[in-house]
């Protein structure tokens, strides 16, 4: 991946000026393909067009064959509403953050429809799931929880192209090394015979049933329903499955719950619980927790579970996501493993309800 850094950089003409505002690099250029950009203004398009040099290197430092490159590559061009959509993210230029409360968000994430939608699909594919179940250690209802919250079960999985819009998350450079991995993960998927058709997506680069990026599309897609092919983009069980094998990943523990409704008691002194470690990554959305405690510690504290419980030596945090005297959550190591799916609280805690209510309660 530090190829380029050896190969001769080229400095277009006129981009020192605009260095300034372009979050860009210099841009690497190899020799054999130094063409015509360097000679033309330093417009937006002139920088994609040299940036493309340096994802064509990417790739083919990554073994992507050379015809799949050169098939797909030079005719990129950059998505102007993915990076409006990108500009419109919490920590983007656009949006100073703010944390609305947990209560309106539950409400549209949460809802009879997605319940409803999810219950009928578990009883279709139960003996799938039983069977995922047996092999992952994860709980189907929070498989269809997630399945439902990303895609509304399948109805919306994106219409983006994602070679396109990966190129060009990664040219605008916000995240730009993440971005650059993903772009070549998505060139492996096209090399190694997936359709160009298939490959769309959201805006950011996730895609089919489990919403996955295509770093993770290669490493743990997989076939549920036994026909032998890892299909995210048309089984619906091989999606569950994938999701399955990511939650595994992701250090999910067997007959652990994700975390539980609590009432937490006026008493409680919310400054000797609070967490002072802080995370390596995700770090706001993990601050909201605090202390590990154990079930029986939180038991003496006062705090109690509002419908089922965890076992008294299970490790928990507490979040009180609307603020005192609203419902608390006790969350277990499994609640971790929901974030590293997608790294918010109001996203892992309305998937944790909604698999709840798609099981019965
Ligand atoms: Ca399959």
């Amino acid at each position: 991946m530090r190829l380029w850094v050896a190969l001769p950089i080229l400095i277009l003409t006129g981009s020192s000026a605009s260095a300034q505002v372009d979050p860009l690099a210099p841009l690497p250029m190899q020799a054999v393909a130094a063409p015509a950009p360097s000679y033309a203004p330093a417009s937006t398009l002139t920088g994609f067009a040299a940036y493309k040099q340096r994802l064509i290197a990417l790739s083919r430092a990554a073994g992507v064959r050379q015809a799949t490159i050169q098939a797909t590559v030079p005719y990129l061009s950059l998505n102007s509403r993915v990076i409006q959509l990108d500009r419109g993210q919490p920590g983007g230029v656009n949006n100073p953050n703010a944390i609305p409360p947990f209560a309106p968000y539950r409400r549209r994430h949460v809802t009879s429809s997605l319940i409803n939608r999810g219950q009928a699909r578990y009883r279709t594919h139960w003996n799938r799931l039983a069977t995922i179940e047996r092999r992952f250690g994860v709980e189907p209802q929070v498989l269809m929880a997630i399945y439902g919250h990303e895609t509304s079960y399948g109805s919306v999985t994106g219409g983006f192209d994602l070679v396109e819009a990966l190129a060009t998350l990664a040219y605008e450079g916000r995240r730009r090394q993440f971005f650059e991995e993903e772009f070549v993960a998505v060139m492996k998927l096209l090399d190694r015979g997936t359709p160009r058709s298939r490959l769309k997506g959201s805006w950011a680069g996730a895609t089919g049933y489990p919403q996955f990026m295509p770093s993770v599309v290669l490493r743990l897609a997989t076939d549920g329903d036994g026909d032998g092919y890892a299909n995210i983009w048309g089984s619906e069980v091989d999606g569950l499955a994938s999701i399955a094998a990511y939650l595994r990943d992701a250090g999910w523990k067997p007959d652990v719950h994700w975390g539980i409704p609590v009432s937490v008691p006026s008493t409680l002194n919310r400054a000797a619980i609070v967490n002072r470690l802080k995370a390596p990554r995700c770090a706001p959305v993990y601050a909201r927790h605090s202390q590990w405690k154990t079930m029986r510690e939180w038991r003496a504290l006062g705090v109690r579970p509002l419908r089922r419980t965890i076992a008294d030596n299970e490790m928990a945090t507490l979040i009180e996501p609307d603020g005192r005297d609203e419902t608390a959550y006790l969350l277990t190591t499994n609640y971790r493993a929901i974030l590293d799916y997608n790294c918010s609280n109001f996203y892992a805690l309305s998937v944790g309800l909604l698999a709840d209510a798609i099981a019965g309660g």
